[in-house]
Order: structure tokens, then C-alpha cells, then sequence
């Protein structure tokens, strides 16, 4: 292919840093070099991005379609019999159980044009609402609760350069320091330039050495403590009466619920003291504009919509949304994070954010797709659902951009679950843990090797450009789709409703999300190019002589995207995690990341440089608790949950409460960190409650008397649980 530099973006995060690539002069690799034209990294990339080119050459990359044998083994097979046996497997499910027993699972990695294609494959091809998607595991609290109170959820209604000019943000259990490195420097500028950096976080992470003010509170708590804050923000008459009065609604049954959360009752359950609350009502409070970001922290709970909700009404009470450099905002996590939750894999969505349930859309965007409405079926089951249902009402599955035999919770059970299938297609660059119990297993392009649009965290969307050409073997997932649909049918036109330029794909998007809430009928390829990124909405112009739109950076300055352009208050009050700890399980667990590993680790564990910095599971603990054990740093450690057993070995710090351990859920086998998680759902958002289960912890080896003690009692005696408290010596500093 061209031997050229191409400017492109990184396969990882929803940052989407910028980035060029150049390849080698056979083709056959490809090098990063630094991007400097596009504003959001400025060149900077963090270990993921700057390796991410292993991946495309890894010796582990699937080259050949894999098929199932007699004997049960995984065998090269030609693309033409690949396809024909999912087509038949998915096929065969359809016509002896019904469309709804064939499931489709998609990523919020997938590019716009993919996550397009699935959704229109299942509802047209399958005819199936079972269609969900990993991204129901990250961010679907804060999109619930950003469309209660304000209308429509855009991770960021600003762009990340706003974060240096206002006053205060309070990042709510985030830690960009590791999750996206290059995203940092808005927060340094933001001290530099005279404003406070509150963090929350259980734990004292990189991010929070960064912090004016580190509150750590118990982990599944994060509402009480918002409601803690608004109680001292109405106590200490800091709300914003005219704003309230003008641009919201509900304020009173709000403002109720916070009086109700006293400042010593919400020390009580958070562990954050009074004057700390204080403190922060105080930074946030004094500037003239300030936010407040959530990312997985807050919104991984079975509370997590509402969580989210709580710290909305903060902003709202205080004047602090739909303002100049003031707002709530999620940061949105996988590459595509944003788009992915637009334009259709969502259990109940079609394109453009709009709703399976609204007959006008279905009506515009069957006209799209040349069907009848009635035709398109219903919402259909949430992630964690979907996978619980696997092997009973549902049969087969085509999964394509996920890994959810270590991503998902209860982890154990899904994987089972898994097996019990009649039929699994994977659609995959390696071989994950949940592509080697496919019974068939499709190798698709990456990135570099397909061009495709993404919508980054602050919903820009943007084109990431083919660079190499991909290796013999490979298909792109949109040919995948195409392919089936010719031997699958339905539609009027299977075929050409399935193409396999992304291009194309991406003009049928526009025409579908047009007039939707995520409107992108006046972005093009072109433009995109031209302008390093577009922000929706961006409506197509319409008339002769309207000019082109310019997209929309910040949004809600005029009114909020509700009926009366007000935002909603949304009542809310503490509840607890769904599984508290007790005498037999007393300690929490919660579980994240670290930077030089990624998701599943599918594909950031192919990568060397990763591997060493990164190479396996770990369990943090303070040194109290691991004093309990008799653990020393580097002993293995055992978490046991109501659901299974992890191993890996301790890592211990004062950083963390005593009361919490935590885990990375980035690896498979013994010390993977979802075989604990509790998949306990929020009622609105059906999100699994990752951040917070109730654990005890066993040392494994019995060197020294303390342990053997511990381990004859088969736990951590209970008695110590009262006394795992923060002293103030480890309190976190503040
Ligand atoms: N290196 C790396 N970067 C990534 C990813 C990756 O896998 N690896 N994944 C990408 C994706 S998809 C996502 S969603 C983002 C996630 O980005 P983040 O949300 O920043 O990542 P997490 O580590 O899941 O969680 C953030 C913090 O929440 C804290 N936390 C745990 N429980 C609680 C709680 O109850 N309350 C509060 N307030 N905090 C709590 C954890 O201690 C952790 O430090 O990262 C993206 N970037
Ligand atoms: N305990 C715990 N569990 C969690 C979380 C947590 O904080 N704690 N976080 C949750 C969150 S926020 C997320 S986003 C999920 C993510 O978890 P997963 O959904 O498992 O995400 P990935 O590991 O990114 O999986 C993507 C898979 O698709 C493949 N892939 C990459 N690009 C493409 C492509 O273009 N096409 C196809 N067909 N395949 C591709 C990759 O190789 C990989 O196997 O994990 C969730 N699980
Ligand atoms: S921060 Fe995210 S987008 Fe940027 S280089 Fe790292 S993984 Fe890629
Ligand atoms: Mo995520």
C-alpha cells in the first residue's frame, strides 16, 4: 500500500489519541511516530498506543478461519466453509427455535460503521432483539442518568480543553493517570492555572498524588457522599436559586432527599470525614465555573444511574451545567466507547440515539434499511442477561468485539454459560479466551488495516484511516456481515444492504441517525479528514443556502436537550451495595485497571513491553489486613467470593483502604478478577456492580504460624473486621 505517512488514531481508548504511522518498506510492519496536529494528545501516547503495532504483526494473530472438528479441535478451514457453517449454525437456531434464540454480542471498540452493521444485521438478517454489547458493562449509568436529567447523553457536552480554564473538577472514581496517561496534562494545567483537583477514589491512585483534596471513600458509596455535599451546599446557602429556578426542574423533592443525608451520617457510611466534606463543598463552591467527571468508579455499582444522578444534581443545585467551563461529564472509556452506544448494537437503540420503542424511528429508520417497521422487533435483553441466558433460550451466539469469558462478571458462570451453547461464532484478531471456545472462529482486520470512524469520549468523531495493507487470511468485520447476510438473507436486498466499504456504510449511517439525538447527516469522510474531527449533533444542512454545519463542541449553553429545555433533578437517597460484607465475607472487593494492560488483555497480553512492565494479576491490600494474613508483598493470596475463588499474588500499600482489596480484571485463569464479581444489576441501566462484592481473603502458603492460624480458621477471622478501619495515619492525604 502507500508508503506514506498516515495520520490515524489509537485502537485502544477513548482518548483516541492521534498518531502517525508509517510502514515499512515491504508492508509488512508498521512504525508510530508522533501526531502533533490533533489537540487532544498533542503527540503524547501512553504504552498501549505507542506498542499497539505488535499486535498487527504478533505471531498469535489469527490468519485463517478456524473451524471446529469431529474430534472437538480448533482447524484451519477456508472462509468459504467458515461462513457457510455460521450461516448454518445460525441458521438452523433460527428456523427450529425462533429468531430471539439467536443472540449477537458486539464492543463498544467496533468502529461506528461496525457496531452500524451488527445492529441492522441482527433486527434485519436474524430478526432477533437479542443483541446487546460490552459497552452495558462501562458507561450505561452515566448515559441512563444523562438522559434523565438533561435530554441526551454525550460522555463530555465539552471538549477536554475546557478542563484547564475552570475552577474546580472533582474526578469521581477515575484514574487517568493510568487509564488514559495523555488526558493527565489537562488536569496539571488545571492547578497550574490556579484551580483544584478533587479526586474520589477508595484507593490513593497516581491520580490522586495529583489531588488538592483525595476523599476515599468505602467503595459503593459514592452516593451517599454526593448527597453529603449537596446537604452542606443547601446548609451552607451555596445553592444557585436563579439557575435552579430558570434551567432545572424537581428541585424540591431533591433538596428534601439531601437534608435527609447529614454530613456525620454520610461520614458514617463513606468513612469521608465532616471537615473533608466541607472542604470540597468549599473548592467547588468558591470558583466561578467548576465540574464534576465520573468514569467506572461510581457508575459500576447496582446503584450506579442513580449514583450518577446524585453527583448531576450537584451540578445542578450549584449553577453548574449547560455553563461556560462548568458541567457534568462521563469519561467514556473504549475507543468507540461513544459511538458505539449511538448507532444500534445497544439491547433497545437504533442509529442515531434512537429508541426501538419510538414508532416515528422505527419508521425512518426501517425506510433506511428498505423494510417494513413491523418487521423490526423489539428491545431485547441487557448484557449480563443476554449471557445468562446463553444455552437455555438462547442457542447461538456471534460474538464480534469482546471477551467476556474474563470481561464480564461472575465470570465462572458465564463461561459456562458459554459452553453450553449449541453454536458460538467469534469474530476476532486472536485467539481470546472466549474465541478458543468458538466452534468457529472468523480472523478480522485491526485498525491499521481498515479505515472506519470513531467518536472519542468528547463526541468528536473521527477517522481512523487504513495504513497497511492486512495480511493474507484476513476479512474486515464489515465483510464478515456482508458475507453472511448473502447467505442468510433477508432484507430486500441482503447483499448490497451489507456493504463492505466503510464508506458507504458510514453514508447509510448518516441518512439513518439523521434527525435522531446523535445526528451525524452533516459529517462526511471528507470533512473528517479536512477537519481532524467533527463533534455531533451535526445536522446536514438543510435548504440552498444554509451553510454547512460546524458540529457541536459544548452543548446545553442555551437550553437542555428535555421537552422544556430544562434539566431534571433526580430524586435519589443512599442505598447499600447488593452485598454487604459479613462475618464470613468481610472485606470489599473492587476491581480496575493498570495502564499498561487493556481490558481483557486479549490484545495488550500479545505485547512484550507490556508483558514486562505489567505481567500478571495482583491483589492490593494494606498492610494491616495482609498483617492478618501473615502475607508477606509477592505471596499469593486467595479471594473468595460467593462465586469463586482467585489466586494471585499480594501487593501491598498503604494506598488503599484496609477494609478493600482490589483487583486488575485484566487476565484469565487463576487470578482472574470477574471469577468474584457480583453481577447484581442496576435496575435502569442494567449495569453489574464491578466496583464492589464482598470478599474474604486467605493467605495460600503457611510458612510462618500466623498464616497456618488463618488458614485453619479458613478465613479472616471476623473479629477483625471492626478494627479494619482508616487510622488517621493511613488516611489518605488530603
Ligand atoms: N490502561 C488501561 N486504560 C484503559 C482501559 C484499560 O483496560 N486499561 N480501559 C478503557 C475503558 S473501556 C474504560 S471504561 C476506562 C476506565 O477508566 P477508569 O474509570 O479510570 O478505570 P477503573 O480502574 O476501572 O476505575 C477507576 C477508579 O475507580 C476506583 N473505584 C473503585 N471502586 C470505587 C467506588 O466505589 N467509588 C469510587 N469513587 N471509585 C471507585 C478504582 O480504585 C479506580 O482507581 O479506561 C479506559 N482506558
Ligand atoms: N471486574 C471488572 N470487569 C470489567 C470492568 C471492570 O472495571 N472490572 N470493566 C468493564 C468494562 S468498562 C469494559 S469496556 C469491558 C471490556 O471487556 P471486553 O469486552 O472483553 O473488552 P476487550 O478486552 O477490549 O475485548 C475486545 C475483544 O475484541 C477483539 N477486537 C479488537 N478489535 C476488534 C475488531 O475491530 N473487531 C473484532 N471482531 N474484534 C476486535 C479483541 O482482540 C478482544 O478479544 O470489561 C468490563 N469488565
Ligand atoms: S491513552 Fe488511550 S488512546 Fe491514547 S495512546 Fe493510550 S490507549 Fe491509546
Ligand atoms: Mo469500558
Amino acid at each position: 500500500m502507500q508508503n506514506t505517512v498516515t495520520p490515524t488514531h489509537c485502537p485502544y481508548c477513548a482518548l483516541q489519541c492521534g498518531m502517525n504511522l508509517t510502514p515499512a518498506p515491504d508492508g509488512s510492519a508498521v512504525e508510530v511516530s508522533e501526531r502533533t496536529d490533533f489537540p487532544v494528545n498533542r503527540g503524547a501516547l501512553c504504552g498501549k498506543g505507542r506498542t499497539a503495532p505488535a499486535v498487527l504483526s504478533s505471531s498469535v494473530r489469527l490468519t485463517s478461519p478456524l473451524v471446529r472438528d469431529a474430534g472437538g479441535a480448533l482447524v484451519p478451514a477456508s472462509w468459504e466453509e467458515a461462513l457457510g457453517r455460521v450461516a448454518e449454525g445460525l441458521g438452523r437456531t433460527r428456523s427450529e427455535s425462533g429468531a430471539d434464540a439467536v443472540g449477537v454480542f458486539g464492543g463498544g471498540g467496533l468502529t461506528n460503521e461496525k457496531a452500524y452493521s451488527l445492529g441492522k444485521f441482527a433486527r434485519v438478517v436474524l430478526g432477533t432483539s437479542q443483541i446487546d454489547y460490552n459497552g452495558r458493562f462501562c458507561m450505561s449509568s452515566a448515559a441512563a442518568a444523562g438522559n434523565t436529567a438533561f435530554g441526551l447523553d454525550r460522555g463530555l457536552p465539552f471538549p477536554l480543553e475546557d478542563i484547564p480554564r475552570t475552577g474546580c473538577v472533582i474526578l469521581v472514581g477515575s484514574n487517568p493517570a493510568e487509564t488514559m496517561p495523555p488526558s493527565l496534562r489537562y488536569f496539571t494545567e488545571l492547578r497550574e492555572n490556579g484551580g483544584t483537583l478533587i479526586v474520589v477514589d477508595p484507593r490513593r491512585t497516581k491520580t490522586a498524588e495529583h489531588a488538592d483534596l483525595h476523599l476515599a471513600p468505602r467503595p459503593g458509596t459514592d452516593l451517599a457522599l454526593a448527597l453529603g455535599l449537596l446537604h452542606l451546599v443547601v446548609a451552607e446557602g451555596r445553592t444557585d436559586e436563579a439557575y435552579v429556578r430558570e434551567r432545572t426542574a424537581g428541585w424540591e423533592e431533591t433538596r428534601a432527599a439531601a437534608m435527609a443525608h447529614w454530613p456525620e451520617y454520610v461520614e458514617r457510611i463513606t468513612g469521608v470525614s465532616v471537615p473533608q466534606l466541607r472542604e470540597a463543598v468549599r473548592l467547588f463552591c468558591e470558583p466561578e465555573a467548576a465540574m464534576v467527571l465520573t468514569a467506572r468508579g461510581p457508575e459500576q455499582q447496582s446503584k450506579g444511574t442513580d449514583t450518577v444522578g446524585a453527583w448531576i444534581n450537584l451540578c445542578l443545585a450549584t449553577g453548574r451545567a449547560g455553563r461556560p467551563l462548568s458541567g457534568y461529564g462521563c469519561l467514556t472509556g473504549q475507543g468507540n466507547g461513544q459511538g458505539g452506544r449511538e448507532h444500534g448494537q445497544k439491547a433497545d437503540q437504533l442509529p442515531g440515539y434512537r429508541k426501538l420503542t419510538d414508532p416515528a424511528a422505527r419508521a425512518h429508520v426501517a425506510e433506511v434499511w428498505g423494510v417494513d417497521p413491523e418487521s423490526l422487533p423489539g428491545p431485547g435483553r441487557s448484557a449480563y442477561e443476554l449471557l445468562d441466558a446463553l444455552g437455555t433460550d438462547i442457542r447461538a451466539l456471534l460474538l464480534m468485539g469482546s471477551n467476556p469469558v474474563v470481561s464480564a462478571p461472575r465470570a465462572g458462570h458465564v463461561e459456562e454459560r458459554i459452553r453450553s451453547l449449541d453454536f458460538l461464532a467469534v469474530c476476532d484478531v486472536v485467539l481470546s479466551e472466549t474465541a478458543a471456545l468458538a466452534d468457529v472462529v472468523l480472523p478480522v482486520t485491526q485498525w491499521a488495516e481498515e479505515t472506519g470512524t470513531t467518536t472519542s469520549l468528547e463526541g468528536r468523531v473521527l477517522l481512523r484511516r487504513r495504513a497497511i495493507t492486512p495480511p493474507d487470511g484476513v476479512r474486515s468485520d464489515l465483510e464478515v456481515l456482508h458475507g453472511l447476510a448473502a447467505r442468510l438473507g433477508g432484507g430486500r436486498n441482503p447483499e448490497k444492504g451489507f456493504p463492505t466499504d466503510p464508506e458507504e456504510v458510514f453514508e447509510e449511517l448518516r441518512r439513518a441517525s439523521a434527525g435522531g439525538p446523535a445526528d451525524y447527516s452533516g459529517i462526511t469522510y471528507r470533512r473528517l479528514a479536512e477537519e481532524n474531527g467533527v463533534f455531533w449533533p451535526c445536522p446536514a444542512s438543510d435548504g440552498p443556502g444554509a451553510g454547512v454545519h460546524p458540529g457541536t463542541p459544548r452543548l446545553f449553553h442555551d437550553r437542555f436537550a428535555t421537552e422544556d429545555g430544562r434539566a431534571r433533578f433526580v430524586p435519589v437517597s443512599h442505598r447499600p451495595i447488593a452485598e454487604e460484607p459479613d462475618d464470613e465475607y468481610p472485606v470489599l472487593l473492587t476491581t480496575g485497571r493498570v495502564v499498561a494492560q487493556y481490558q481483557s488483555g486479549a490484545q495488550t497480553r500479545r505485547v512484550d513491553e507490556l508483558n514486562a512492565a505489567a505481567p500478571g494479576p495482583f491483589v492490593e491490600l494494606h498492610p494491616r489486613l495482609a498483617e492478618r494474613l501473615g502475607a508477606a508483598e509477592g505471596d499469593p493470596v486467595a479471594v473468595v467470593s460467593r462465586r469463586g475463588r482467585a489466586v494471585a499474588p499480594a501487593r501491598i500499600t498503604t494506598a488503599i483502604r484496609p477494609d478493600t482489596v482490589f483487583m486488575p480484571f485484566h487476565w484469565a485463569g487463576e487470578g482472574r478478577a470477574n471469577t468474584l464479581t457480583n453481577p447484581a444489576l442496576d435496575p435502569t441501566s442494567r449495569m453489574p456492580e464491578f466496583k464492589a462484592c464482598a470478599v474474604r481473603v486467605e493467605a495460600v502458603r503457611s510458612e510462618r504460624p500466623a498464616r497456618a492460624a488463618v488458614r485453619a480458621g479458613g478465613r479472616v477471622p471476623s473479629a477483625a473486621v471492626p478494627a479494619l478501619r482508616w487510622g488517621t495515619a493511613d488516611r489518605p492525604r488530603g
